[in-house]
């Protein structure tokens, strides 16, 4: 008798840009949860460094970013056993199925995006292509490796969109090409917003004094969300909308500790925002102290961090293959001759 073959586990994917240190916004809205489904799903995550080139870098800061965010993945506890880590550059499909996604992405649709139009904003004098076409880019990262779920924060739901509308735009012309993904937005802290104006985002590309880095020491992290924009009405209390800045930390808290901010905002009522930011330094010191000393350990070990990219590559680059190959004879390509 034949023996039941286990059944096969979703396949999930998703990116970071070694565009800097990751912060606190990357670590609540998607490097946790990364951690967290390497048990239940075939994970694979992967440094995006091309997408970086979207904004001017210093080359050596790259080099230097890129292998940090590998360190930091493995601090946080994503496990090379078993889940593909690795590096965009190093598996060149994610460049070629990119040529041939543009080939079926509207002008109209990457115009509408809200990531395009603020970065535009931000660097007008580099509005270039790349920064364009960065979501056609993305559905390829997503598309190569046939993902089920994308787990990401809230501002990239609509790039995973636009992922889905060029799928399933594709899978029309050429059925069967490629899985449809869903995006998986965690409801608790998808959107951490930067500690000095809460109307924005937190993002590892604006001024320091905006974001908690996940390196930032215990002291840099105190002085920090103690110099943190609250209101004057001085009432811990949940609400985006009039209480911006308190709402924010109250987020961060309870996304640490794993409770509601109702419940977080209750253990904090009738005390002063003194108290409330005393307890979100606490807590992120505690969440961040470990992760940095593995961290530590790791980056002194470069021979282990050079042999996870290798192996992460050679995963990463037969599964890519095989959508790739699907992928050139769907559109009638030659194939080479052996
Ligand atoms: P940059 O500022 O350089 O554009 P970023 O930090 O906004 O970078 P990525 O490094 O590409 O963006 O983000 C990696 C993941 O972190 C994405 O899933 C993104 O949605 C999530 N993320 C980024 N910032 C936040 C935030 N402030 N709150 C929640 N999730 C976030
Ligand atoms: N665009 C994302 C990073 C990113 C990504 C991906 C996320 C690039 N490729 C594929 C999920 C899946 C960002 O800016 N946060």
């Amino acid at each position: 008798m034949q023996e039941p073959t286990a059944p096969q586990k979703q396949i999930i994917f998703s990116g970071i840009q070694p565009s800097g240190t990751p912060t606190l916004g990357n670590y609540i809205g998607a490097m946790r949860h990364w951690q967290r489904m390497q048990q239940d799903y075939r994970c694979i995550y992967c440094v995006v460094d091309l997408h970086t080139l979207t904004v001017r870098q210093s080359p050596a800061a790259l080099r230097k970013q890129s292998l940090e965010m590998l360190a930091l993945l493995l601090a946080v506890g994503l496990d090379p056993a078993q889940t593909v880590l690795f590096l965009q550059s190093h598996v060149s499909g994610h460049a070629e199925l990119n040529w041939v996604l543009s080939c079926y992405t509207y002008m109209g649709e990457l115009s509408r995006m809200t990531q395009f139009k603020e970065k535009s904003a931000r660097h007008a004098d580099n509005i270039n292509a790349g920064l364009f076409a960065y979501p056609v880019l993305m559905a390829a990262d997503i598309l190569l490796y046939q993902a089920h779920l994308v787990p990401v924060g809230a501002d990239q739901k609509q790039h995973v969109e636009i992922c889905r509308d060029v799928a399933l735009r594709f899978n029309g012309l050429y059925p069967g090409a490629f899985t449809v993904p869903e995006p998986y937005i965690a409801p608790n802290g998808a959107r951490v917003y930067s500690l000095q104006d809460p109307a924005h985002k937190m993002s590892k590309s604006d001024a320091e004094d905006t974001y908690i880095s996940l390196l930032d020491r215990p002291d840099v992290v105190r002085r920090k969300i103690k110099r943190a924009v609250t209101d004057s009405d001085g009432e811990i209390r949940y609400d985006p909308q009039t209480k911006p800045g308190v709402s924010n930390l109250l987020t961060i808290l309870a996304a640490l500790q794993g409770n509601s901010v109702a419940d977080c905002a209750a253990a904090l009522a009738g005390m002063g925002y003194g108290a409330l930011k005393d307890a979100v330094a606490q807590t992120v010191v505690d969440t961040l102290s470990p992760m940095q000393a593995r961290f530590d350990a790791l980056m002194a070990d470069k021979p282990y961090l050079e042999q996870v990219l290798a192996q992460g590559a050679d995963q990463a680059d037969r599964i890519a293959r095989r959508t790739l190959e699907k992928v050139y004879k769907k559109v009638g390509l030659c194939p080479r001759p052996r």
